[in-house]
């Protein structure tokens, strides 16, 4: 059997950074997600300010066959609107029944996970953690540090991202920061 998948564009990266010499980020500032906020003045303060940027996301390019394994690696930065913690927009699979593997390389941050069935959980992750997202979960993480979260991810190559779910509904926590420590609350906001 063949595979159509070109070998010398499969990307490596720096396992201490995350960041890849050959392959351009996916970057998302506060005004690429500012709806996601529950703090909407702390948001359009946040862009008027600079607009930060939140995370990165470098694809390393292995093409959308199911027989095809995805892997990327993601930086959240530090920071919070509000006193919301920086995170990611969050998706479910387009193909719902595709699951992920995430491996903390730097930095410490959650992953929320949630089921369009109400079911909810969320772990804590750091360098050297294994976590899993199973079939069907939505996820997002969520940078709960003072320095970058990174973390590699890898899923079958043709689970695709499905955010239109997430941006309607929301997730059904929040990660907020309560006298310095990251707690989860619920989304006022969250419609299922
Ligand atoms: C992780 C993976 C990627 C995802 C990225 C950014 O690295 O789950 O598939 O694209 O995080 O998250 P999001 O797509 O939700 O913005
Ligand atoms: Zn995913």
């Amino acid at each position: 059997m063949s595979t159509q998948t070109d070998l010398s564009t499969i990307a490596d990266f720096d396992p201490g950074t995350g960041v890849s010499s050959t392959r351009e980020p996916i970057r998302r500032r506060v005004s690429d997600m500012q709806a996601y906020y529950a703090d909407q003045e702390a948001a359009a303060a946040a862009v008027a300010g600079g607009d930060p940027l939140v995370y990165e996301y470098y694809d390393m390019g292995v093409q959308s066959t199911s027989g095809d394994v995805a892997y990327g690696t993601s930086t959240t930065f530090p920071g919070k609107v509000g006193d919301e913690y920086f995170m990611t927009k969050g998706h479910y699979h387009q193909v719902r029944d595709r699951a992920e593997v995430y491996f903390g390389l730097k930095g410490h941050g959650m992953l929320l996970l949630q089921t369009e069935e109400g079911a909810f959980t969320a772990t804590e992750m750091g360098p050297g953690t294994v976590a899993y997202v199973p079939p069907c979960w939505g996820h997002r993480t969520v940078n709960t540090g003072d320095e970058d979260f990174v973390f590699l991810a890898v899923y079958p190559g043709d689970a695709g991202h499905d955010y239109g779910s997430i941006e309607t509904t929301g997730f059904a926590r929040r990660v907020v920061g309560v006298d310095g420590t990251p707690t989860l609350t619920d989304n006022a906001e969250f419609a299922r």
